[in-house]
Parts: structure tokens; C-alpha cells; sequence
């Protein structure tokens, strides 16, 4: 991986000279007020992050580099985790060098299934995937080499070797928890000619899945990578990193995050959404009786998944890259059909629903790829947000490898009573 640490290290130089002439500027410069409300209210809107890996604009979406999701939906994830290390696209031959390092890399240690093995039936896929991690911090070569004393300069290095090491197990691991917790246990071998979206789409072993499935898996674990640094799971992971805990903590902690159904866990939730809508009113549900369902589902107090975004203000450049893919291959499927319906409707009823407080009344990432999962085969939909669990890795990984870079220090905002916001009030 010779190529891509280097390049690593040129974004770093280049990052670092932004901040010094950034510096330069005006240190003391205001860049954000905050208010009560935003104090009060998970700090929305509050700029107080930096992330040099990708940008969200309210009205286009998720930037990496100079690119937009529409630049990338046919690229490969690995190729993506190349793009937010260093701002560029690498050349053509890195996916064959990348695949090389994968294989000498790969193999999940007997002790993660043994542990993986002993959970009960029930354990949720994303406890899985975030407790598989964690078995291997012990592995952290970042920890091991902390502990005999590093510079802090080389402490991103280290941090991409673990990296590395993750990502390479990552099709295993994903794979093996769907087995275990859906199928008989037994797991598949992966094939080292393929690429890494393709292994992970092989080693679940679903029956007629074929080159489709890749290429949607392809697809999603390109969609789902990184959305800048506020988001629950990519915060948590910085955060804990920040301390110097490993990445694998770090990891397992932004997954922790992830399995949130606010977060990641939507991704589940609006297949179960439309799959409820099917079993309730058929294959052939209209419009009006959509409408119903979503005031029904309003009126009892839950949200509707998939839609609303906390930066977002227009339909994700993400979902519109899903529905692509859906017209393309799944235009006859029924719950791709009830996706496409629902797109249609919720919109207008969130857009007067708790009169006009909804944000964002347009559909999110996770609003149509469940449908796409499905018509594939991969009907257990509980193992969703694994799949993006394993793409938001590529994120957490390139975020933590460049603060680190940058000499971020440890991340610890101040904290203030109700007291002493009402004392502000009264001195105002
Ligand atoms: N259905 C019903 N109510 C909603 C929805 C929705 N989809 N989206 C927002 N609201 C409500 C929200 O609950 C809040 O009500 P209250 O103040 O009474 O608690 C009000 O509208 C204002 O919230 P917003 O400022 O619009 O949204 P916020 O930034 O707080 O939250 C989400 C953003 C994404 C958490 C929210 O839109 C939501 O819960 N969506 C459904 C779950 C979902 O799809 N999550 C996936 C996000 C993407 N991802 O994968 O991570
Ligand atoms: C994400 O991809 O992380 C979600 O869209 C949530 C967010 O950005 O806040």
C-alpha cells in the first residue's frame, strides 16, 4: 500500500499548509454563534467541526474531494477509501494492489467466532459486527507501538496500518455474521480474485444472487462511506479516537452509534416500512392508502424512516443514485414499486405534518435500498445497517487517520448547567 501512504502523507503536507495559512488569516476569526436553542437542541446547525474527508451542502449533498455522488456511484468502495485518505481518485492499477493487500490482511482470528458463536440467537447483527471489532483490539498495531513510545507524528501511520488490517476482514466478518445468525453457521471461504464488495456479496451464500448482487453491494458500500464529521457514528468514532483509544474501539463505538434507528438502523426499518404496507394492503397498495398508513404511522407517535435529514434539505443524492439502480434492474419488483410510491407521498404530508416543523421532508439515504436488498435475496432484513456499518468504516477510518495526521488534540467541548445559561440570560 505504498502508494497510498504516500499519498496520505502529500494530502497531509497539503492539509497542514491550508491550516497554517488558515491560522495566518485569523485564529480568532468567528466562524459560528451559538444560540440557546442550539444548545439545547443537539447542537444543529452549530459549525464546530472540522473534516477533510467529505463535505454535506444542504442542497447537493455528500462532496468527497471535488466529487459528487453522482461522480462516484460507479466507482468501487475501494477506490472511495483511497479518495477520502487523500482527496483524489487513484490510478487505474490500485484496486489490483489494493486486492493483494486485502489478501495478505484478511482472516478473522477463531476467537472472534468463538465469541461471535456463543451469543445468543437473538443478538442483534450490529452488536455482532461492533463486538466482533472490539475482539481484535488486542491486534492494534497503533496500541502496541503507542505503548512502546512513538512520535506523535507516526501516530497516523500506525493508525493506518490497523486500518488496513480491519478493512481487510471486514467481507469475513460481515459475511460470517450473517451465516451465524441467519443460516447454519457455517461460513464461506473468500475467493482472493475478487474485489472487496464482491467477496462480501459471495460469502453470504445466497442462492441466485449472482454478478447482481455485487454490483448493488458495490453500489451500497460506495453510497454509505462517509457523510462528513457531525453525523452520530462518525462523531462517536472521532471522539473516541481523540483519547488515542485505538481504532478498533473507535470503530466499534461509531457503530454503536449507527445501530441507532434515528441513524443507521432506518436503513431497516423502511424495508419493514414497506413490507407492513404490502402485507397490510397488497402487492397493488394505491397512493391513498399510503397516505393512510403514514397518518396512521404519525398519529401513533413514530417516524416515518427514511425521511428527514439533519443537514440535509433536498431529496438525498443518494437515495435519487438508489432509485437509478432500482430503474435500471428492479423496476418490476414490488417493493421497489411501493419505494417508488412512497417517495411520492410522504413528501407533501411531512411538509404540514406538526405544522411545518418538519426540516427535511425528503427521503434519506435509507429510503429505497432495503427494497433493493431484497429483491436480491437478502430478505433478513435485521442485517441491514451491517452493510452500512461496514461501508461507514471506510469513513471512521480515513477521518481518524487524517486528525491524526493533522495533530488533532483530544476532542472535549464545554459542558454548562441550566443554571448557568439562565445566569447568561439575566446578565443579557
Ligand atoms: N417522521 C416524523 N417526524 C419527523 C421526521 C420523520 N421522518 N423527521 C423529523 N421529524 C420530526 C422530529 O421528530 C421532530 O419532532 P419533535 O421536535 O416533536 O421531536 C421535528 O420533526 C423536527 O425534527 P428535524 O429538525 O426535522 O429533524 P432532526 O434533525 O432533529 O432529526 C432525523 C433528523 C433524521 C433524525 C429525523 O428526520 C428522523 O427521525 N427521520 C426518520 C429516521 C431516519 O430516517 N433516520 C435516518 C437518517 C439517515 N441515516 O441513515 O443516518
Ligand atoms: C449519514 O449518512 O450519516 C446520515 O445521513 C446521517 C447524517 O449525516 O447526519
Amino acid at each position: 500500500m505504498s502508494i497510498l501512504r504516500n499519498e496520505i502523507k502529500n494530502n497531509l503536507t497539503y492539509l497542514k499548509n491550508e491550516i497554517e495559512h488558515i491560522f495566518e488569516g485569523g485564529r480568532d476569526t468567528v466562524l459560528s454563534e451559538v444560540t440557546v436553542g442550539q444548545v439545547y437542541g443537539g447542537m444543529r446547525g452549530l459549525t464546530a467541526l472540522v473534516c477533510n474527508t467529505s463535505y454535506v451542502d444542504p442542497y447537493s449533498g455528500l462532496h468527497i474531494g471535488d466529487f459528487t455522488v453522482e461522480d462516484l456511484s460507479e466507482k468501487y468502495p475501494e477506490e472511495i477509501f483511497y479518495l477520502l485518505c487523500t482527496g483524489k481518485l487513484p490510478e487505474s492499477d490500485f484496486l489490483e494492489e489494493f486486492r493483494k493487500e486485502m489478501n495478505e490482511r484478511s482472516g478473522v482470528p477463531q476467537y472472534t467466532w468463538d465469541v461471535l458463536k456463543a451469543l445468543p440467537e437473538d443478538t442483534h447483527p450490529m452488536s455482532m459486527l461492533s463486538l466482533g471489532i472490539l475482539t481484535m483490539e488486542q491486534e492494534s498495531v497503533f496500541k502496541r507501538n503507542y505503548l512502546k513510545g512513538i512520535p506523535k507524528s507516526d501516530f497516523w501511520k500506525y493508525t493506518f496500518e490497523d486500518a488496513l488490517n480491519v478493512i481487510a476482514k471486514l467481507p469475513e466478518l460481515a459475511a460470517g455474521i450473517y451465516r451465524i445468525r441467519f443460516g447454519d453457521g457455517t461460513l464461506i471461504k473468500r475467493d482472493p480474485d475478487l474485489d472487496w464488495a464482491g467477496n462480501l456479496a459471495m460469502m453470504l451464500g445466497l442462492p441466485n444472487s449472482g454478478k447482481e448482487l455485487a454490483r448493488l453491494m458495490r453500489l451500497y458500500l460506495v453510497l454509505h462511506c462517509d457523510h462528513e464529521g457531525g453525523n452520530v457514528s462518525a462523531f462517536t468514532s472521532r471522539v473516541v479516537n481523540s483519547a488515542l483509544s485505538s481504532l478498533y474501539y473507535a470503530i466499534s463505538a461509531g457503530l454503536n452509534g449507527l445501530a441507532g434507528p434515528l441513524h443507521g438502523l432506518a436503513n431497516q426499518n423502511c424495508l419493514k416500512f414497506i413490507l407492513e404496507i404490502r402485507h397490510r394492503f397488497g402487492d397493488l397498495v394505491s397512493e391513498e392508502e399510503i397516505a393512510l398508513y403514514i397518518k396512521e404511522t404519525l398519529d401513533s407517535g413514530k417516524v416515518i424512516p427514511g425521511y428527514g435529514h439533519a443537514v440535509l434539505r433536498v431529496t438525498d443524492p443518494r437515495f435519487t443514485a438508489f432509485m437509478k439502480f432500482g430503474k435500471a434492474y428492479c423496476s418490476e419488483n414490488v417493493c421497489f414499486q411501493i419505494a417508488e410510491k412512497l417517495f411520492k407521498v410522504v413528501p407533501d404530508i411531512l411538509k404540514t405534518y406538526k405544522g411545518g416543523k418538519v426540516a427535511s421532508p425528503w427521503p434519506n439515504v435509507d429510503a429505497a435500498s432495503g427494497a433493493l436488498l431484497f429483491k436480491y435475496g437478502l430478505n433478513q432484513f435485521d442485517f441491514y445497517t451491517v452493510l452500512f456499518g461496514v461501508s461507514r468504516i471506510l469513513g471512521f477510518c480515513a477521518q481518524n487517520i487524517l486528525a491524526q495526521g493533522l495533530g488533532q488534540p483530544i476532542i472535549r467541548p464545554k459542558s454548562v448547567t441550566n443554571k448557568w445559561v439562565a445566569d447568561q440570560l439575566m446578565k443579557n
